[in-house]
């Protein structure tokens, strides 16, 4: 299967997908917050936050991977997202580096389905018209590569995203 087949772009609620492991956009305490990062403790339960307590944190750019206690997905990778300050303090390298150290650790840990929020697009102000070709991008570089994951799943929670998501698809896939 070539990588385009294996991405698809959904717009939903990532609590809700019963896929291997779901991405949170946490930050470097991993003890939780607002957003996506407070959605998926929500559902996942107390005994979430008590795995990552003994994680010791994560630098940005980096990600760790726990269970995913009650929710549908068995796992949940912790991934940290730069912080916008304009675009001259490593962004891109590090929102990359992002994508590229979660699906490694579906290599590492044999994860066949992935889903991922847009990291950094939120609270830390990233520009959607600017993260989403890197989200895409470096991923399917990673899939032309690496046998796993076998499908990752783009999860957009507004019609915005969504369709930025689809539009960046179709015009790299030309
Ligand atoms: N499902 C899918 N996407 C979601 C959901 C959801 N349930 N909820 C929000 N989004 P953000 P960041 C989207 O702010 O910018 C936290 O407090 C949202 O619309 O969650 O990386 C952390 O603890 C946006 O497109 O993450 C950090 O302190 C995307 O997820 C900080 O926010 C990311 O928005 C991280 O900020």
């Amino acid at each position: 299967m070539n990588a385009w087949e294996r991405i698809s772009v959904v717009q939903g609620n990532i609590v809700k997908l019963p896929v291997d492991v779901i991405v949170n956009a946490a930050n470097n305490t991993l003890l939780g917050g607002g957003g996506v990062d407070g959605a998926i403790h929500r559902a996942a339960g107390l005994k979430l936050v008590a795995e990552c307590a003994l994680l010791g944190g994560c630098k940005t750019g980096q990600a760790k991977i726990t269970k995913g206690y009650n929710l549908p997905a068995k796992h949940v990778i912790h991934t940290v997202g730069p912080v916008w300050h304009g675009g001259n303090r490593d962004e891109a390298e590090l929102l990359a580096s992002c994508y590229r150290t979660s699906l490694q650790l579906c290599v590492e840990h044999g994860l066949k389905t992935i889903a991922f929020p847009a990291i950094s697009c939120g609270v830390y102000g990233y520009p959607i018209e600017e993260a989403v070709p890197i989200a895409v991008r470096t991923t399917l570089e990673f899939l032309v590569e690496h046998e796993l994951p076998e499908w990752v799943q783009f999860c957009c929670f507004d019609k915005d995203l969504f369709e930025e998501y689809q539009k960046v698809v179709a015009t790299l896939k030309e």
